[in-house]
């Protein structure tokens, strides 16, 4: 048993069916924004697998007006605590209870809540029972039959889940609308939507002969920014049909765009609600990556309504089965749309960066949990990088393990077995294992073990039996809760350890393995191998091989693990220039710039002078020369790791250092590459109106990487060029990338003196606010800018912020706002957040209790930012416990911030 200090934790142990089971739900409602009523008729009978007693029912905020069973008034019940107990029910009856609601003063945007003036519902995980007393779990899937009613003048459109069944005028200027679910579905699923809105239409015949209904509704300024979010829908649908069979099960599919809202988008059954964010797009106030954004949530959100809406958890601590396939189905679709097999390359880097630069911290602080958690207080702080990034690893080592062919007989089986149903992940594990006949039973360790294995690699080759033999260690020391359980002991992992062998020459070797036959077709004449590697230490040799060979190792990052192996410069660069797994070349790149950058650190720390090696200049040459490289790569190869990912490669994290030793290869490699920068910038212009298109986006990403690197030098013609960029640009994506290259072009080459001529960034902010003040989301993007800019010894970015704050346009209230300056300063801004005065984390843990007041879930996702603290430098480490522990002792905490604040101190 774990022990915690934590009050309220809830055990994934402790899980038993529910007492009674509800057929159907017919809800009513009368929206209004001060005071919503709500009708609930349930079909309730007692669940004979469940453990019996009296029915309990939860709610939140709720005033109950009635309670009825089989049309009469019941007398037998109590309130308390969130709970409705209904005392000795029948055993099957229909319930009927009357409830209140306030959706105007509901700021948490959960539940019923009002944005700009309409109404919109968040049910995942636990806000239904905020609307009405429900047996809110997914494990109680029902019909809903739903009657919405409201003014007509000031919510002319009403939707819910499901088929518009019935619609009409009403007295006193009211009207109504009845939906109908056919699909059974748990409570989290649930969704309304009334108020001004207007929608983009299609048609489509589906896979299944029928025709489908799709809309995107959105304000009526936006309809002309729907156009990318309706072909993402479709490309979604067909993409589904094709790659798994699936079809879209309902005659009508809607996306509703809000600009108030927790996260990117939820998935609730045909009726999709979205931050506007991920939704509207124009080549004037989008970006490439917010295009691309777009289609993965769009993809997302769709292909829930298999893996997550027709086959569900059984309770919350399944969460990733829902959500890594899902992760996973959505990063295989934008990687097919790519439209080039160096296009998914390009993908599968994106999604490594993510999970090492946010899903290998969370898995070694405080907050480290596996797969599938053990225990929660709130389960709104388990929508981590875990259950999603590492879920999709996780899910991808099946299909690495089984072959595309038998990971869909495995998804094709689950299917079978399980659709209209609440299940586990070890359901979906056996459902791979038995349409494949493997065992997979060491396999699910994944799913019950947290923390990044460290593998390191042995080779030796032996000239004499022309062999070579490889020698796999695992290790994974554990992590967050783990360390509290002193009966644990960790097991070894199942990778899937994808190697490859280059020859002198740098191109690959045909590989056998020992004992294998050598004539063979397939597998054992390819020349990328997928090692079975479940032990702790376990060799793989290979026969027949002529001279000593480089490996390529863990090509497409094959699992989520960090491979500890010394290669020397002379190998990376080999790599970096041969490889032929392209993932692998950019990995070398990556390796011998980290390395070169943590040298520069050490010189920094020890006030010594740095230097760059002048291999690394050459082999960032190489690269930015090679026209044979797809730009989209070359951009992707040339951008130095991250310092969150620098950070985590150090004993002590010291982020004053690690800028500054990034800043110094910046301008080493700036100034070093200048006529190659340049001839980048140039020949990578797109001509012609924009398009989003893959391409397109890449030659964009090389030219203006060019741009940002040629804007570290002190050149006035380089800020010119910008300026001009900035001016001229038909499209956001070149017209931001401009603005931010003058923004961050800090230190020395700062502008606004004689000698510098005109304040382009000053001018261009000023400019960029009054073209797009009308367009929250092109706000948000000129708030977060300036949060990330660069400081200099005279320029305090903290005070900026602050300044930023009492801007009108600035509102805590809106989670886009609020994420776009404060997040964007405490964790997307590590040098000046982490200033040695502290002044970061008092902004912190000032900002964090603001937003508790206000919207627990989103002030815990920020408070995760001071996650790491134990791994800072001496003086910074003090003053972040000092923030932590000024949140935790503040008295009115929601369980969402204290979760997070005392595990971090724990
Ligand atoms: N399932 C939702 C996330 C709900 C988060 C609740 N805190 C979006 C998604 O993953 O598709
Ligand atoms: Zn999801």
């Amino acid at each position: 048993m774990l022990r915690t200090d934590l009050a309220g934790v809830i055990q994934r142990s402790d899980y038993t069916p529910p007492a009674y089971l509800i057929d159907t739900v017919q809800l009513d409602f009368d929206l209004a924004p001060d005071v919503t009523t709500v009708t609930s008729r349930l079909r309730v009978h007692r669940n004979p697998a469940g453990p019996g007693g009296d029915l309990e029912l939860v709610g939140q905020g709720l005033q109950l007006v009635s309670l009825e069973i089989d049309g009469k008034p019941w007398s037998g019940y109590r309130t308390g605590d969130e709970m409705l107990t209904v005392e000795a029910p029948p055993q099957a009856f229909e319930l009927m209870l009357v409830t209140r609601c306030r959706p105007q003063e509901n700021t948490s945007l959960m539940g019923l809540y009002v944005s700009g003036g309409n109404f919109f519902t968040q049910c995942e995980a636990e806000g239904f029972r905020k609307i009405t007393y429900f047996l809110d779990r997914p494990d109680v899937m029902a019909t809903y039959t739903v009657t919405l009613r409201a003014d007509r003048e000031a919510y002319p459109v009403l939707l819910a889940n499901g088929n518009l069944i019935d619609k009409g005028d009403l007295p006193d200027g009211r009207h109504f609308a009845v939906w109908d679910d056919p699909f059974k579905k748990p409570s989290y699923l649930f969704a309304l939507v009334a108020g001004r809105l207007v929608c983009r239409e299609d048609r489509i015949v589906a896979g299944d002969g029928r025709e489908k209904l799709l809309q995107v509704w959105v304000q009526p300024q936006d309809l002309d920014k729907t156009e990318h979010a309706m072909h993402s829908l479709i490309n979604s649908i067909r993409w589904d049909e094709e790659r798994f069979g699936r079809v879209l099960d309902l005659d009508r599919f809607m996306i509703v765009a809000v600009s108030d809202f927790n996260m990117g988008a939820m998935e609730n059954k045909g009726l999709n609600i979205f931050n506007t964010k991920y939704v509207l797009a124009d080549a004037a106030t989008a970006t490439d990556d917010d295009f691309s954004n777009i289609e993965a949530v769009v993809g997302h959100e769709y292909f829930h309504n298999w893996t997550g809406n027709r086959v569900t958890c059984r309770d919350w601590f399944q969460l990733s089965l829902k959500e890594g396939l899902t992760v996973f189905r959505d990063q295989e679709f934008s990687a097919d749309m790519m439209g080039s097999e160096s296009g998914r390359a390009v993908k599968r880097i994106d999604d490594v960066r993510v999970l090492r630069q946010a899903q290998f911290p969370e898995d070694a602080g405080p907050m480290a949990h596996p797969v599938r958690p053990e225990s929660y207080v709130e389960i709104n702080n388990f929508y981590t990088v875990t259950v999603y990034e590492k879920g999709a690893e996780v899910v991808r080592m099946y299909q690495t393990l089984l072959g595309r062919d038998g990971f869909r007989r495995g998804m094709d089986l689950y299917f079978e077995r399980h659709d209209g149903q609440a299940v586990t992940c070890d359901d979906f594990r056996a459902a791979m294992a038995d349409a494949n006949q493997r065992d997979l039973t060491q396999f699910g360790r994944w799913y019950s073990q947290a923390g990044t294995p460290r593998v390191t690699v042995d080779a030796v080759y032996d000239e004499a039996a022309r062999t070579y033999t490889l020698t796999l260690t695992q290790r994974c020391p554990k992590v967050g809760v783990e360390l509290q359980d002193e009966t644990l002991v960790k097991q070894p992992f199942h990778i899937p350890f994808a190697v490859g062998l280059l020859d002198r020459d740098g191109r690959d070797m045909a590989l056998r393995l020992a004992g294998e036959a050598s004539d063979t077709s397939g597998t054992a004449a390819s020349t990328t191998r997928v090692l079975d590697f479940t032990q702790e230490r376990q060799s793989f040799t290979f026969v027949d091989v002529p001279h000593t060979p480089m490996p390529s190792l863990l090509r497409g990052f094959s699992a989520p693990v960090i491979v500890e192996h010394e290669y020397t410069i002379d190998e990376l660069a080999f790599l970096m220039a041969h490889d032929s797994d392209p993932f692998n070349r950019w990995e070398a790149g990556q390796r011998l710039a980290t390395r070169q950058l943590l040298a520069l650190v050490e010189s920094i720390q020890m006030g010594q002078l740095p230097s760059v090696d002048s291999y690394v200049l050459e082999a960032f040459r190489q690269v930015l020369r090679d026209e044979t490289l797809d730009p989209a790569f070359r951009a992707q190869a040339l951008t130095l790791p991250a310092e969150s990912y620098l950070g985590e490669q150090m004993t002590e994290i010291d982020p004053a250092a690690i800028h500054a030793a990034r800043q110094y290869l910046r301008q080493r490699l700036a100034a070093s590459l200048h006529t190659e920068w340049l001839a980048a910038y140039h020949n990578h212009r797109v001509p012609g109106p924009y398009q989003p298109d893959a391409a397109s986006a890449g030659e964009r990403a090389l030219k203006n990487l060019a741009l940002s690197y040629l804007m570290e030098l002190s050149d006035a013609g380089a800020a010119q060029t910008a300026r001009t960029q900035y001016d001229s640009a038909d499209n956001m994506t070149d017209r931001f990338a401009a603005l931010t290259a003058l923004v961050q072009r800090g230190g020395a080459a700062r502008e606004g003196d004689a000698a510098h001529g005109p304040n382009h960034a000053a001018e261009a902010l000023v400019d960029f606010y009054q073209r797009f003040e009308n367009e929250p989301l092109a706000i948000d993007k000129w708030f977060a800018l300036q949060a990330m800019q660069r400081g200099d010894g005279s320029h305090c970015v903290i005070d900026a912020v602050r300044a930023l704050m009492r801007h009108p346009a600035f509102t805590l209230k809106n989670p886009n706002r609020a994420r776009s300056l404060i997040f964007s300063f405490c964790s997307g801004n590590p040098a000046q957040f982490h200033a040695a005065d502290g002044s970061g984390y008092r902004f912190w843990a000032e900002q964090v209790l603001a937003l508790d007041a206000l919207n627990p879930q989103v002030a815990a996702r920020l408070a995760r930012v001071l996650d790491r603290w134990r791994k800072y430098t001496p003086a910074l480490r003090e003053r972040m416990r000092d923030a932590l522990q000024q949140v935790a002792q503040h008295k009115a905490l929601s369980k969402d911030v204290r979760e997070i604040v005392e595990k971090a101190l724990a």
